[in-house]
C-alpha cells in the first residue's frame, strides 16, 4: 500500500467509526509497515477530526457519534505519541500547558506536546480543565520558558484572559511567554487577551517556542 492509500484508510476508518480498523492501520504506521509516517498519521487523524466536527455542526452526527469518534482519535493517539517524543532530553527549557478551565478536549494540546518533547523541551502537562490558579501556580512553581493554553470551545475562551491577568497581578507575567492555540482562538483573539503568540497548529507552536528558548 502506498503512503497516499494508508492515510487514506486511516482517516477513512476513523470518518466510519471503526475502531478496529483504525487501530490497525495505526499500528502498521508505528511498525513502519505503512509506508506513511507517524507525523502523517497525526495530520490525518487531525483532519478527519476536522470533519467530524463539520457533520457534528451540521446534525448530520449526534453527540455519540462525536463522542466515540474522539475515543478513536485518542486511542491512535496514544498509539502514535510515543513514536514522536523518543529522545528527549528537557534541555531545551520547560513548557507548562493545559486545556481552559471548562474545556474537555485534548488532542490537539497532546499534538504539541509530543512535539515539544520530541524536541528536548521539558514538559508540565496540567491536562484538561485546568483552572486559573492552577496555571499560575505551575507558572510560579516550575519557572518555564512558556506557559502554553489550549481552548476548542468559544464558551471558554475569555479563560485565556483571565488566566494572563492573574499572572500579571502576582507579579509572574514579565518572567514567562504565553502561547494559546485550539479551534476556538485566532491570532487577534490571542493578541487581544495578552498573549505572546498564537499557533495555528502545533508545528508553528513549536517553532516559537524553539526561537524563545535560544532568544
Ligand atoms: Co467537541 N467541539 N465538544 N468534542 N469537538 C468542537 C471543538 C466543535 C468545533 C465541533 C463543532 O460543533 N463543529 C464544537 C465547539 C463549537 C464552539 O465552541 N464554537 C464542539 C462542541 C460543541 C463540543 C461539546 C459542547 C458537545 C456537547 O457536549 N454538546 C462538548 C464540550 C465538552 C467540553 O469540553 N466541556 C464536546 C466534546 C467533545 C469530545 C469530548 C466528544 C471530543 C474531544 C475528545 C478529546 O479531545 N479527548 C470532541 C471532539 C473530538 C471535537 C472535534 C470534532 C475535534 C477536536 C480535535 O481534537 N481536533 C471538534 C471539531 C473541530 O475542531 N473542528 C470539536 C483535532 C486537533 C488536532 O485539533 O485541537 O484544533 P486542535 O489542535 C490543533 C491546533 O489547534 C493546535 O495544534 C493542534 C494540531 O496542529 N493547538 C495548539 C491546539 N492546542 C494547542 C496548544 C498549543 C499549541 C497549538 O500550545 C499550548
Amino acid at each position: 500500500m502506498t503512503s497516499h492509500e494508508t492515510l487514506d484508510r486511516l482517516e477513512s476508518s476513523l470518518l466510519d467509526l471503526d475502531m478496529d480498523a483504525t487501530v490497525e492501520v495505526a499500528d502498521s504506521i508505528v511498525r513502519g509497515d505503512g509506508a506513511a509516517t507517524v507525523g502523517e498519521a497525526v495530520d490525518a487523524i487531525a483532519e478527519g477530526l476536522v470533519v467530524v466536527g463539520t457533520r457534528f455542526q451540521e446534525g448530520e452526527w449526534y453527540l455519540a457519534e462525536l463522542v466515540y469518534a474522539g475515543e478513536i482519535a485518542k486511542q491512535v493517539m496514544d498509539m502514535l505519541s510515543p513514536h514522536m517524543a523518543a529522545g528527549s532530553s528537557g534541555a531545551r527549557g520547560t513548557v507548562v500547558v493545559g486545556t481552559v478551565a471548562g474545556d474537555l478536549h485534548d488532542l490537539g494540546k497532546n499534538i504539541f506536546v509530543s512535539y515539544a518533547k520530541s524536541a528536548g523541551f521539558n514538559l508540565v502537562d496540567l491536562g484538561i480543565d485546568v483552572r486559573r490558579d492552577r496555571f499560575v501556580d505551575a507558572v510560579r512553581e516550575n519557572g518555564p520558558l512558556a506557559l502554553g493554553m489550549s481552548c476548542l470551545l468559544t464558551s471558554t475562551d475569555a479563560e485565556i484572559g483571565k488566566v494572563i491577568e492573574e499572572l500579571t497581578a502576582q507579579g509572574l507575567r514579565d518572567r514567562v511567554k504565553v502561547i494559546v492555540g485550539g479551534a476556538a482562538l485566532t491570532e487577534d483573539f490571542a493578541r487581544k487577551a495578552g498573549a505572546d503568540a498564537f499557533a495555528p497548529d502545533a508545528i508553528t507552536g513549536l517553532d516559537i517556542i524553539k526561537d524563545w528558548g535560544v532568544s
